[in-house]
């Protein structure tokens, strides 16, 4: 039996790529801070008799070493992160150790207790930075970070390097563009407005407060993106491969397709809040992942129209059980 250690439970990420692992007979060593482990994400998993939860801080140097040197696994996912950008310009100095830093530790363990283990690190979109609107980024593409959690996330994607380099590790990098379910934070802006628009037709609220509605994304879904993760680790050979659908909406183009299928008027759903702007942002990300289609075989099944109105159902379901139980 193969054996993987996730990190980032209970995030969207971890919570598919751990059944996608339970599916396929791993056993998967799921990592979570005690702080961040309450939600429904895992509980598919953790009702699996192969999923061994496992709390760990990512930065505990130690703690890495002796979870990867007592695991020998086959495979570690690195998908825990200080992963919202516009958080990561008021906390820059944590979102480096968790990061960056953590990410020496988890190559450093590898290195010295399981050299034969393939590591897969979460890389983003957001290292490309500010880029000519039009313009399809691939693995070759310049890489520009323009916030925090970039520059963090642009170190550890040079180590995955290095260590590839200098040690032959088997470490790839998944440059990752904007993928979303209904397993989704609150805090990032698709999940926002799906919720938010959900509330609102519910009658819990009668707004909602966004930021930078020209802000124009690559959006696909989570759970085609993690089965690309694991082709990256089962090849031959280790390399960085974008994920992405090619395909763009804005947030304004985003939130009016929303209230079209909710039935609600576009002009009254929303306010501007300065508090959501970022101090630099990112105004345009679209992929192009041609190489992972040619060598991995990954395609992005859904649209971004077909994921919004899986999410915002989703969240309707859930307002509308509570209107029932509450009023
Ligand atoms: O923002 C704009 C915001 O926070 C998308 C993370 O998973 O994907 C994600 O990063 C856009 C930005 O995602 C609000 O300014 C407007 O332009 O949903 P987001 P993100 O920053 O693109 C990448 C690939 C990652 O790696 C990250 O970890 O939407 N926006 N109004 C807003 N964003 C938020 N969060 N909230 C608003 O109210």
């Amino acid at each position: 039996m193969k054996k993987a250690i996730v990190t980032g439970c209970p995030g969207q990420d971890a919570s598919y790529l751990s059944e996608l692992l339970l599916s396929k007979g791993y056993e998967v060593y799921g990592v979570s801070r005690r702080s961040t482990r309450s939600n429904d994400n895992m509980k598919n998993s953790e009702r699996h008799e192969n999923y061994k939860s496992v709390t760990l801080d990512i930065t505990d140097a130690s703690g890495v070493q002796k979870l990867v040197s007592d695991v020998k696994p086959d495979e570690y996912y690195n998908l825990a992160a200080m992963s919202h950008v516009g958080q990561s310009f008021k906390e820059p100095q944590s979102t480096l150790l968790i990061d960056g830093y953590s990410v020496a530790c988890a190559l450093d363990s590898i290195l010295h207790h399981a050299p034969d283990c393939k590591f897969y690190q979460a890389s983003t979109s957001e290292l490309f930075g500010n880029v000519q609107e039009g313009e399809r980024l691939n693995e070759s593409s310049t890489l520009k970070p323009r916030s925090p959690y970039a520059a963090a996330k642009l170190y550890a994607h040079h180590m995955v390097s290095v260590y590839r380099d200098a040690y032959n590790l088997h470490a790839s990098c998944g440059i990752l563009f904007n993928h979303e379910s209904p397993r989704r934070g609150l805090n990032f802006v698709t999940r926002k407005m799906t919720d938010g628009i959900a509330r609102i037709k519910s009658g819990f609220t009668d707004h909602i407060q966004l930021g930078n509605l020209d802000a124009i994304r690559d959006w696909g879904h989570a759970e085609d993106y993690v089965l690309g993760m694991w082709m990256m680790l089962q090849q031959e050979k280790p390399d960085d491969y974008v994920l992405a659908t090619g395909q763009t909406a804005s947030v304004r183009e985003a939130l009016m397709y929303l209230c079209k299928i909710s039935g609600l008027d576009f002009d009254n759903v929303y306010r501007v809040n300065e508090e959501f702007m970022r101090p630099a942002e990112v105004p345009y990300l679209c992929g192009d992942p041609t190489k992972a289609k040619n060598i991995l075989g990954w395609e992005p099944k859904k649209t971004w129209m077909e994921l919004l109105r899986e999410m915002y159902e989703h969240d309707l379901n859930t307002h509308m059980r509570d209107v029932y139980l509450y009023r």
